[in-house]
């Protein structure tokens, strides 16, 4: 009798342990899963976009620059050949000032330690040209 009674109690036990998951799974509403917060993303870099701009070819009537550095009391280079149109720049190194002139008095031009001075020449030509303080300094521009 102990033996049965027993199996009985555990026979319930183990319907109502059956019952009750039963119970929960069926019964119980299931949860809206909880909505996720949107994590911050973070920033995503901007992809630099290569630049398809083709290179602009040089062509004719592109402006030209002809460098002449003033150093050392000399012109350098001190004979250029030039196209017409080309816009030519002396830029002083020297300590001491500089007066750039033209022999037929086209241009001239005053630079100070560091500057500099620009002329474009639109004539062909041959423009010889000196500085008004060192008469040693001569230059040749050649403009064809
Ligand atoms: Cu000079």
């Amino acid at each position: 009798m102990k033996k049965i009674t027993g199996l009985l109690i555990g026979a319930i036990i183990l319907i109502s342990l059956a019952g009750c998951t039963t119970n929960q799974w069926t019964t119980q509403p299931r949860r809206p899963a909880p909505q996720q917060r949107p994590t911050p993303t973070p920033p995503t870099p901007v992809p630099t976009l290569p630049t398809t701009q083709p290179q602009k070819e040089p062509t004719a009537g592109a402006h030209v620059t002809q460098n002449i550095t003033i150093q050392n009391l000399k012109f350098t280079p001190s004979n250029v050949t030039i196209k017409i149109g080309t816009t030519v720049t002396w830029t002083n190194q020297d300590k001491s000032p500089h007066i750039i002139a033209s022999n037929d008095k086209m241009f001239n031009g005053n630079l100070h330690p560091k500057g500099t001075f620009s002329y474009t020449f639109n004539k062909a030509g041959t423009y010889d040209y000196h500085c008004n303080i060192h008469r040693t300094m001569t230059g040749t521009i050649i403009v064809q």
